[in-house]
């Protein structure tokens, strides 16, 4: 059969995507559920035609949820391959389809060599499942995000019980089984078959989590503070702010067909300190706590616009709006909802937020959220500190601000985990401390509240000595993408070679503070090499006339209260740095 829709391609069993009769039903069926009160808007006459002319299936494109004026550009002839994608079939059909998809596997009736390519290598990025093609064909990377109510990965929070249910996932697959903490302090399990998928995701789902909505035109997974709840110096724990919002964005983490077609992905970063761990700046979305001084109340200063990319790297610009706690879940829900509807959809290039804040104004661009809230905002408070802040490193051993509690910071060299380190995470999580763990957005790990009487055992634990925590200046800084191990994308392997060139440094050098070195395999910027002291990023190049790995390097980048994007100072062959080209075992 040949799909309408999907370039041309034959695939044998195409037409089993979305079209499985009930009898196939497997035990485990993953259904999206419509958020509450979600409308879908009248179709116009233009509308109507325009889909007719297509040929689209309006009920399962992506369309639906848009209002018309946004269907119109989206059905432009001028739009992007990716909306003629989403308009063919909503990426949130997915969700609906990975459990008929698997069954038919399991009975050896289809394989997934043999389904539709742009639902295999791109639609199931909206179930949060990632083709690896390239590098492990056949194996998925299944990017997670939270359901709901804590706790869960916004916040980048985990129980023992959701990390012994992370190991389960991924032992299976033996050494093509991993996974990596993100630089949204989020995980990613590698390794993941498609006849699987569907089991993981219910265990996922039961455990408080999901991957629905972590891929493609959605919300990426809301940074907030690792040391949430618990550090002394934080302004107000963001926790019930970064969860309401998820829970919101996600219909609970069942799916939310209504805010799923973003013209592209957006980020948002609630910071609760004058350290921004969530880093403020280069979100698309940054909501900054601060403390107004003419009335002592806590909210947010908002900030817009921040992201890297291929072509446009920019840090955010102030949007002029101080939040209460209380405005800013409907806040974002309302921006989101901004930019579904005009955010531009004929230039990936140009779809991220920062685009449509400058084409908008940002008065307007307030004015437009203010209206769909049905509420005026306050201007950004402004607040002058006497002291400079530098920004605090979360690793190593810290008091909290409950009297006789500390947290330990701990090291995990370039993000890496595997089935037997989630285990150990979880036992030294319940032995140490209060049964949970946090994930920093440089790749680490924060065990909360440990009893004084503990430390000393906690210290000595083997785990620790694996994911030190009072590691080396340069690896307790160290940041890193995926790279050419598993990324399609990759210009160059990113994490063995980080790690190489931090051991034959520490070796070398004795380095008297630490060095934030942020590796990313390519200009898309995963790593936030504009970040570091020292960024790192692939890069094409050539050497006596034949094309080899390049970098280029960024120097100078500041974190915190004054952010400042690094400057690109030189390229280089990648062999300059390290001859490792493995991935990371
Ligand atoms: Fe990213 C695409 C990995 C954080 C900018 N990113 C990808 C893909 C999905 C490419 C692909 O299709 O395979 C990578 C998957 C590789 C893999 O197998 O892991 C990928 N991005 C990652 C992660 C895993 C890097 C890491 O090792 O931690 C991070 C996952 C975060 C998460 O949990 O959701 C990750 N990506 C980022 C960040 C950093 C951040 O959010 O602070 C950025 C720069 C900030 C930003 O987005 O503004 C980033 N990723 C991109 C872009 C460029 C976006 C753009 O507007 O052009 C792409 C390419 C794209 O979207 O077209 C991309
Ligand atoms: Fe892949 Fe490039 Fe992102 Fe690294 S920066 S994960 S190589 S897309």
């Amino acid at each position: 059969t040949q799909t309408p829709g999907c370039a041309g391609r034959l695939h044998r069993r195409a037409d089993a995507v979305g079209a499985v009769p009930s009898r196939r039903r497997t035990a485990v069926v993953l259904r999206a559920v419509e958020a509450p009160g979600v409308e879908v808007p009248p179709l116009s006459e233009e509308v109507a035609a325009r889909i007719e002319e297509l040929g689209l299936d309006f009920e399962r494109s992506g369309l639906k949820y848009l209002p018309n004026e946004a269907r119109m550009r989206a059905m432009d002839r001028k739009s992007v391959k990716f909306e003629k994608t989403k308009n063919e079939k909503c990426g949130s059909h997915m969700w609906e389809d990975v459990s008929e998809l698997a069954q038919l596997i399991r009975e050896g009736k289809t394989s997934w060599q043999d389904l539709n390519l742009d639902d295999v290598d791109v639609r199931l990025k909206w179930a949060g499942l990632f083709h690896r093609r390239k590098r492990t064909p056949g194996r998925f990377m299944m990017r997670l995000k939270a359901r709901g109510g804590p706790p869960s990965v916004p916040n980048g929070e985990l129980t023992a019980a959701q990390l012994r249910y992370l190991a389960s996932c991924i032992e299976r697959y033996g050494a093509d089984g991993c996974a990596d903490i993100t630089t949204r302090a989020n995980i990613q399990l590698r390794g993941v078959t498609l006849e699987d998928a569907d089991g993981i995701i219910a265990g996922l789902q039961e455990h408080g989590l999901t991957s629905f909505m972590s891929g493609m035109d959605n919300v990426r997974n809301i940074t907030g503070s690792p040391i949430a709840g618990i550090d002394p110096h934080e302004l107000v724990d963001p926790r019930p702010l970064t969860h309401e919002l998820n829970a919101a964005i996600t219909n609970n983490g069942k799916g939310n067909a209504a805010l799923t077609n973003l013209p592209r992905k957006i980020n948002i970063g609630i910071s609760s300190s004058r350290d921004d761990y969530a880093h403020c700046h280069i979100n698309d979305v940054g909501l900054k706590a601060v403390k107004d001084p003419a009335t002592g109340e806590v909210g947010f200063n908002v900030e817009l616009g921040g992201y890297f990319s291929i072509k446009r790297n920019v840090v955010s610009i102030s949007g002029d709006t101080f939040l209460s706690y209380d405005q800013v879940v409907p806040y974002c829900m309302a921006l989101l909802e901004v930019f579904r509807d005009h955010g531009a959809r004929d230039d990936r290039q140009k779809a991220r937020l920062m685009w449509l804040v400058e084409a908008m104004g940002v008065d307007a661009f307030r004015g437009a959220i203010e209206q769909r809230m049905g509420q005026s905002l306050r201007r950004e408070v402004h607040v002058a500190y006497d002291d400079v802040w530098e920004r605090r490193d979360v690793l190593g051993i810290h008091a909290q601000k409950q009297e006789g509690l500390f947290w330990a910071g701990a090291c995990v060299p370039a993000g890496r985990l595997h089935a037997a380190d989630f285990a150990a995470l979880a036992d030294a999580a319940e032995k140490y401390g209060d049964g949970s763990v946090r994930l920093t957005v440089e790749e680490n790990v924060v065990l909360p509240n440990v009893p004084e009487a503990k430390l000393a055992a906690l210290q000595a634990d083997p785990l620790f000595q694996r994911f030190p925590i009072h590691g080396g200046n340069l690896l307790r800084g160290l940041v890193s993408c995926t790279g050419a191990q598993f990324c399609p994308l990759a210009l160059i392997e990113t994490k063995g070679r980080a790690l190489e060139v931090v051991r034959e440094l520490e070796a070398q050098l004795d380095v008297p503070a630490m060095v934030r070195m942020h590796w990313t395999g390519c200009p898309n910027s995963c790593g936030q090499a504009q970040v570091g002291d020292i960024g790192i990023m692939g890069a094409p190049a050539k050497l006596d006339g034949k094309a080899v790995e390049g970098v280029k390097i960024f120097l100078g980048g500041k974190i915190g209260e004054n952010p400042e994007a690094s400057m690109r100072c030189a390229a280089l062959p990648a062999a300059a740095l390290g001859a490792r080209r493995a991935g990371l075992p």
